[in-house]
Parts: C-alpha cells; structure tokens; sequence
C-alpha cells in the first residue's frame, strides 16, 4: 500500500494551490484487463515566480506512468521525481501544457475506489482521493478545472459509456470498438469526476426546468434490473422540482445520469450530472424492496441531487470543511422527506440516527468539531458529527432566523460563490450579510465538540400566576477542549395544562416559543400562567443537546398522551421506558424480578387505540429504545441484563396489550396493491410492529400469525417482517421459512443481503456457527461490501449479545474476517473494526478480550495504515489512564498531552511503530431493533 506514512494535515496549514489547472482533456482507452488513460492539462502557475519557481507536485496513488510531456515534449526520467505518493516536476513554465499516461488495471481494484469493475461495469468512484489512482493530479477540492473525456471500448462489451457533463459525440472505431465524447463546461474538483462503461439496461425521462430548459433523465443498472428504477426516477423528478421551489436552483446541464452499480463503497457519490450510487439505493419493487428502503431511495437521490448547487457548483476549499456540503446537503434531504411525508415523523427518524450515530461520538475520545481542525485519514472525516450534526447546525441557524431571512441568506449564498470553491466561515457570512445580524457567538457550534447537556428547571407562583424557566448549559470537555465557551442554543418550549392543552405564552395567543439560550444560565418568565404546567422542552429538537428535565412517571405519561409536538411526544415515551428499562436492568443485576412499568405500557394501549394519531407517528411510538440506545445511558454497558430487560419488557407490552395489538393487526391491514404513500406506510408500520409484538406471545395461535402472514404476504415490507420475527424466534418453521424465501430470491442478490443479515442478527446461541457457514454460500463474496456488511457487519454491529458472547468468540471471528478483508477492500474493513474497537464502556473480561484481538489485528505485518488507524486509536487508549478519568469526571488533561501524538503515525506497511494516536475513530452501530429501521449510510 503506498499510503504508509500518515501524517495529520491540519486545518490551519491550508495553502493556496501553487498552480491551477485551468482545463482537462481525458481519454479512457478502455480494455478487458487494462486502460489507458491519457491527461492533457492547461495548467498555469498561481504564485510569485520572481523569487524561485515552486514545483508542480502531483498527486498519485498506485499508478503505474507511462509517460510524461510538457508542450510536447517527453520528459526524461531525471526531469521529474516519482515516489509512491507524489508526482513532482521540478521546474515547470508559467503556463503549459502536461500530458500525462498512466495505465490501470480496473479489474485488480479491489479497493474500489479510483477506476474498478463492478461485476462487468467499468465505473469511478472518486471521492475523496480516488482520482489519484486514475492519473496524477492536483487531486484537491480547490483545484477546479474544466474537463473533456473521450472514452473508448468494445461496442460489443461496454455499449453505453457516460462521463460528467453534455454528451457531445459517439462514433465507430476499428475492430469493433467505438468512443464516446463529454464535456463539462462547469469548472469542477477532481473529487467529482466519473466515467461509466458497460452493458446497462436504462430507464428515461425527462424535466423541464423553471426557465423551461429540457432536462433529459436516466438511470442506469445491470442488465435485467431496469424494471426497479422508477421510484429513484420519480425521487429524482420531485428532488428537482422541490429545489426550485424551496431554494430557487434549478439544473444547469442537459442530462442527468444515475448509475447502479453492484459494488460500492458508500451509498453513493455526488459526481457532476453522473451520479453513481450503490444498487441499494436505487432498485425497488414492491416485491424486493421494504418501506424503509423505499424512503432511503428517496433521501439519498434528493440528498446527490441537491449536492448539485450544494457541493458542485458551491465547493470546498479544503476536506475540513466537508460539512460546508453535507452539512447543508442532509439539512436539504431532511427537508425535502419532511415536505414530501410526515415532518414529525422524519424528525423523529433523524433524530434517533443522530442520538445513536452521533451522540456517542460527540461524548467519546474521538470527538471533533462539525469543522475538523485536523484528520490524519481524510476518509475517517466521513462521520455523523460532519454530517448529522453539520445538519443540526445549519437547522438552528433556520430556527433562529426564521424561514424568510434565511432563504435570503442562502439566496446571497449561492449568488456569491457560485463557482469557488469556500469555507463554512463563508457560509455564516452570507446569513449575516443577508440579515444584518452577528453570529459570531453562534459560530462556536463550528469550532467545538461536544454534546451541551442543557438542564431545564421551572418553578410555578400560584399568587403571582408566573413561571420561571431557568436553562443552563454545559457541554462536558472533549480531546483539547478542555474548556467550552457558551453556545447559543434555540429552544422551543410549549406548557401543557392539566388537560393536556397547550397555554398561550403570549398576548398573541402563541403556544410556542423559541428561547435563546446564551449564557450558562438563563431565567425565562412567563406571565398570566393559569395553572401548574407541564413543561415541553426543545419542541420539534430545535438544538442538538440533551435536555434534562426530571419528570416525574405522570409527568411523562401527561407528555405521551397529549404534547401537541409530536417530536416531544415520541420522545417523552422513549425517555420514559429508558428510564424503566435501565431501572430494569439494575434489577436484573441484583437477581431481582425486573418490573415493566404499568402506565408506560398503558400509554402504548392508548396509541393503538387512537384512530386519529398519524399512523407512522404510532408505529415508531410503539418501538422501545434500542439496545444501543439504552447502552448509552449507561457508565458500563451490560449488554446481557439489556437483552433480557428489553424483552421483559416486549413480553409485558405482548400479552397485556394483546387485545389491542390484535385490534390493531387487523385493523391496518392494507388492501389491494402496494402503494408507497403515507398512509399506507403508517399502517404497515403500525401492523408489523403489532405483529413484532405478538410474536413474542407464546401463545401457539398468535405464533402462527407470523407463518402466515410470511406465507400470504403481497409485498416485501410484510414479508420481511413477518420472517425477521420467525427467525428471532423458535418456531419450527423456522429453517423450512428460510430456505423458503432464499428460494424465492436467489436470483435478487439485495433480497439475498437481508436474508443473510436477518440470520446474522438473530439473538441464538447458534448464530455465530451460522454465520461462519454462510460466509461459504454461494449468496456471500467477499469482494462485494453489500454482502460483507450485510453477513458480518450485521453481525458485529447488529446482534449485541451474539457479537459480545462472554467467551470472546464474536470478536475473534470479527478480528479473523477483518484481517482478511483488510488484504481486500482496507476502506470497508477499517470501518467494519469499529464494534471491536468499542471496547472503552464493556465490563473488564470483555475489555480484555476485545483487547486481545485487536493486539493480533495489529501485529499483522501486512495492515493497511486504514485499519491500523482505527486499531491504534482504540489500543491507545488502553494506554492513557487519563482517558479512563475523562470518561469518569471530566479530567482532560490526559487529553491535551496525549494528542500532542498525534503527528505521525510511525507506521509502514511492513512494520508497525509506536502507537501515538489517541484519538479514537468514528463509532457507528445499529443494534437489531423490534422492528428494523435503519439502513445504509450515505
Ligand atoms: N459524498 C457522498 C458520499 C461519500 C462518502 C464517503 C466517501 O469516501 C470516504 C466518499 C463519498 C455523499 O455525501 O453522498
Ligand atoms: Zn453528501
């Protein structure tokens, strides 16, 4: 591997390019094993040469130079210097022409990123330095360039070839090959750059813009899978016209490609009008695909369209300011679901993400700002901080000035720096211009890590008929940020009374207000307040924190029932059974009979009941915490006593509410033909989460609900679910329902992914067997990352009790698997080592055994620097007990010292140094759930 000497490249150190490319003409001359790529760049010098003249450094990663010219003529070996990493010319003119050929083997790309075959597609994925190991370049965001590409192949073979840009011509070469030309009059970063060649089937349509320009629309997929792309062709088609309404920006080229390929790194990237994206997130039919992906196609098409004008045509200048474009990008997808479904219920899904994606990253050793200062791996930047939060953040700067003002600040935006390539700092800006306001204290949410833990207290006077809110803040220290200074933190706040009704809070009658929280304490009156209140805080999750506020049970059931928020409502049920649940383990931990609480339960009963609450509302009301969630709260996770508390608890609601859940399965069942609209989503939602329910009835009768329904569903939401909860139980039916559906669908390799996922996260004793048996079925390659998250990354992220069985088995299975990997796809493996890495909040046996494994993982003396990051981030760890103590009290000291290491990684592929990182990578795991929610990322 030739990125074998990391180094921390710091936000501060930012400096401008020394020379531009101005334009880049590229031709792919693309064969069975090998292409040749050829680059002819316009480049000119962008310093002072009158002093010395700087070196044109080139970016290169694996490549193998076939030759090298400057205006024509070929440069001799001694005339530049070529390392593992570099390109460099020593003594460029001040404007040129450098035509560079490379040759690269797409097919021995394992990596899958640069230039690689996806089952016989030949496809790009460049971000974030991929376009590097095509040819050598400036490969830096601020580096944007006009580029030309002329692809040329087999007809036969690889008849559809795509690049970014206008199609401008196609024609007949000899021996059966024929060419493709594109251009891209938008001067773009190399990060965006794509080129498709293959034997695809198509789906088309067509847009026409607000200025009534025709935009032709395609998708792309293998051949045989055309028939699953209309629902992202319809995605694509609403996500354009809701980003004129909502945002003014309309498309800016004649074409727009998708394509879907099979083997993919991520979700999908955003490459100028050539979006490729992981079939995943492309193909659905009713047959195949469940609700839940379905809404996934949704948001990542909006979110890689919307990239568009937040991303391509508004860029970054360097990679610490990612969440300048996915920050702004996941606010824009979050708002187009929201309009286009249940807002209450999209927030509700975003925001459990954020609480178990990016909460445990804000609160641990490896929390950053929304804007890094520093990263020593670029790709370890792509976490929920940058993204989730980056999100929050722009949301609260919608809250605090209201819709209108801050449509005109993003109008300002993008009528400024349309074109460049700019920093989040600039962003802020145009907000401030637009308004006349000062965000400067607000900026902080940029520059400081750490989830504000926000404390609410009220305090009622009958005589005087007021109530005193007072909120404080406090966010606790992170790594070298010892001390944190004030946030300004929007909170919308609403009083119930004793009926549940919302009091005015104004003479206007206004029910809710946002309060601006800038100080570490704060009193809020509120006058002509009739009764006692009922406090509902942070409505809607108007800030990223975690409020506390000590209700009492009748105070949280009040909530349940009646909070006219309903983000507030779902969340007063959530923090309410995680209250019960965790009392319930500490119950458990003492031998104790653990006791579900009765007007929880209750609550639960009275959502059934209720035919007028949104549907999906009730179905995501209905699910508990998760494993994950309630692990959180937790100083050490006892991933057993979790277990067993959740099901008590699933069992009480199962028999208790049995009539209920009965009512309710019958109730909302959907008639007719699948639609994908809310309403019958809702109700889908509501019966199979009943169905979950019942199915943990032992009740011979209500066993057979679940057989049944998997025998006579019409649709893949109803037949997923009703085979999960099969297979998480001890039906007999069990092995004959799962060779059943893999019979069905052998031949739809996205329907095999969930067969092996549901059998790696059932809680068994015989799960791990099973898993190690399907890593040998023709259904898994090891080479395909759909398969490897969907068997082992299941497994290791998914099924908590399984992965962390006492005897150490699960992590050593993961440590096997990944040191094989490792060899493969380094980027996918580097991930997947997370839930070992995990080891910090885990009872001390299972810290040494985590411990163990990843010791071996790290004297492999052929690990990617990737892996190695990750491993010798979370073994440092060990090694600071200061890093013990801030996780006890605060003391971060330990910190500040320890992160003085992280310079260099004494690290070469062949040996391994000393460990000097402290900081610990990203922390991301979906713990199986009643119902299963949450997807790939982006
Ligand atoms: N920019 C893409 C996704 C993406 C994620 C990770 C990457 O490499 C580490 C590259 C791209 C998006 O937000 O859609
Ligand atoms: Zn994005």
């Amino acid at each position: 591997m030739s990125d074998n000497k990391p180094q921390t490249v710091y936000r501060k150190d930012y400096q401008k390019p020394d020379y531009q490319v101005d334009e880049v003409d590229l031709d792919f001359d693309i064969h069975d094993d090998i292409t040749h790529v050829t680059s002819v760049m316009n480049i000119h010098s962008e310093h002072d040469r009158s002093g010395n003249v700087k070196p044109l450094v080139l970016d290169g990663d694996e490549l193998n130079l076939v030759s090298l010219k400057i205006n024509g003529k070929t440069l001799k070996p001694e005339d530049y210097i070529l390392d593992d990493k570099f390109l460099t010319i020593p003594n460029p003119p001040e404007k040129f022409k450098l035509e560079v050929k490379t040759d690269v083997k797409q097919k021995e790309n394992t990596q899958l990123q640069g230039l690689y075959d996806s089952d016989g597609i030949i496809c790009t994925k460049c971000e974030t330095e991929g376009f590097r190991r095509i040819t050598f370049f400036p490969d830096r965001p601020d580096v944007m360039a006009k580029y030309t590409t002329t692809i040329r192949a087999d007809k036969e073979k690889l008849p559809v070839m795509l690049s970014n840009g206008n199609f401008k011509e196609e024609g007949e070469l000899e021996d059966g090959r024929h060419y493709s030309k594109w251009v891209d009059p938008h001067p773009k970063p190399s990060y965006l750059f794509a080129v498709v060649a293959g034997k695809l089937d198509h789906v088309k349509d067509n847009f026409k813009t607000m200025s009534g320009k025709d935009v032709s629309l395609n998708i792309y997929c293998e051949k045989g899978k055309g028939d699953k792309c209309d629902y992202a062709m319809d995605s694509l088609k609403r996500s354009m016209k809701w980003d004129e309404e909502k945002f003014g920006r309309e498309y800016d080229l004649d074409i727009f490609n998708i394509v879907a390929v099979s083997k993919f790194n991520s979700g999908a990237c955003e490459n100028k009008s050539l979006n490729v994206f992981n079939d995943a997130l492309v193909l659905a039919n009713p047959e195949t695909a469940t609700d839940a992906n379905y809404k996934k196609i949704e948001s990542v098409v909006g979110h890689e369209y919307f990239h568009n004008w937040t991303g391509n045509r508004v860029t970054i200048k360097q990679w610490h300011d990612l969440s300048l474009k996915e920050g702004f990008t996941v606010y824009r997808d979050q708002e187009f679901s929201s309009d286009e479904r249940s807002r209450a219920v999209q927030r509700i899904q975003d925001v459990s993400d954020l609480r178990a994606g990016q909460f445990p990253e804000d609160a641990g050793p490896s929390a950053h700002p929304i804007r890094p200062d520093s990263y020593i791996s670029v790709r370890n930047i792509y976490t929920g901080t940058v993204y989730e939060k980056g999100a929050e953040v722009i949301r609260m700067q919608e809250r605090l000035l209201g819709k209108e003002k801050f449509r005109k600040g993003t109008d300002l935006y993008f009528k400024r720096h349309d074109g460049k390539a700019i920093t989040c700092d600039d962003f802020v800006k145009a907000m401030e211009d637009a308004n006349s306001v000062d965000l400067a204290q607000f900026k902080r949410w940029y520059s400081q890590a750490g989830t504000p833990d926000v404390t609410a207290k009220g305090k009622y006077d009958a005589k005087t008929k007021t109530y005193e809110l007072t909120l404080s803040q406090k966010t606790p220290a992170t790594p070298d940020q010892p001390i944190k200074k004030d946030f300004v933190i929007p909170v919308e706040v609403g009083l119930l009374d004793k009926n549940g009704k919302d009091m005015p809070l104004d003479i206007e009658g206004k029910t809710s207000k946002v309060l601006k929280l800038t100080k570490s304490t704060q009193t809020f009156k509120f006058e002509n307040v009739e009764e006692p209140p009922v406090l509902s805080a942070n409505r809607g999750f108007t800030a990223p924190v975690n409020m506390n506020i000590e209700y009492s049970d009748k105070e949280y059931a009040h909530l349940m029932a009646h909070d006219s928020d309903l983000f507030n409502r779902w969340d007063a049920g959530q923090q309410y059974a995680t209250k019960n649940m965790l009392q319930m383990v500490k119950d458990i931990q003492k031998g104790k009979e653990p006791k579900p609480d009765e007007s929880y339960i209750k609550a639960i009963g009275s959502y059934l009941k209720d035919d007028k609450l949104d549907k999906e509302f009730v179905a995501e009301a209905m699910v508990l915490p998760s494993e994950k969630y309630i692990a959180d709260q937790m100083d050490v996770i006892d991933v057993d006593a979790i277990h067993k508390a959740r099901g008590v608890m699933q069992k009480a609601i199962s028999v208790e509410l049995k009539d209920e859940l009965l009512a309710s399965y019958e109730k909302n069942q959907t008639l007719g033909e699948y639609s994908y609209d809310t309403e019958s989503m809702g109700k889908r939602g509501v019966k199979n989460t009943s169905l979950a329910y019942l199915s943990k009835n032992d009740e011979p009768k209500l066993q057979k609900m679940m057989v049944n329904q998997y025998y006579s569903a019409k649709n893949m939401t109803d037949r997923d679910s009703a085979i999960r909860f099969v297979v998480n139980s001890d039906s007999p039916k069990r092995k004959e329902i799962l060779d059943d559906f893999y019979n069905r669908y052998k031949d739809e390799s996205l329907v095999v992914d969930k067969w092996l996922s549901m059998q790696a996260v059932a809680p068994r004793a015989d799960t791990l067997d099973k898993v190690k048996e399907l890593m040998n079925h023709e259904g898994f390659a090891m080479d395909n990352p759909n398969k490897v998250r969907s068997l082992i990354g299941a497994f290791s992220a998914g099924n908590p009790v399984c992965f962390h069985a006492k005897d150490g088995s699960g992590y050593e299975f993961l440590a096997d698997q990944m040191i094989k990997l490792d060899k493969i796809n380094p980027q996918v493996a580097a991930k997947m080592l997370t839930p070992l890495s995990r080891w910090k909040k885990l009872d001390p046996e299972r810290q040494e055994l985590m411990k163990k494994q990843l010791t071996r993982i790290i004297n492999d003396p052929e690990l990617s620097s990737n892996s190695y990051e990750v491993v010798s981030k979370s073994l440092a760890m060990a090694k600071d007990d200061k890093v013990k103590g801030f996780a006890k009290d605060g003391d971060v000291k330990g910190f500040v010292s320890g992160n003085k290491g992280t310079g260099e990684l004494a690290h070469s592929n062949e040996k391994i140094g000393k460990i000097s990182i402290v900081k610990q990578a990203k922390q991301k795991s979906n713990m199986a759930d009643l119902i299963p929610r949450r997807k790939m990322g982006r």
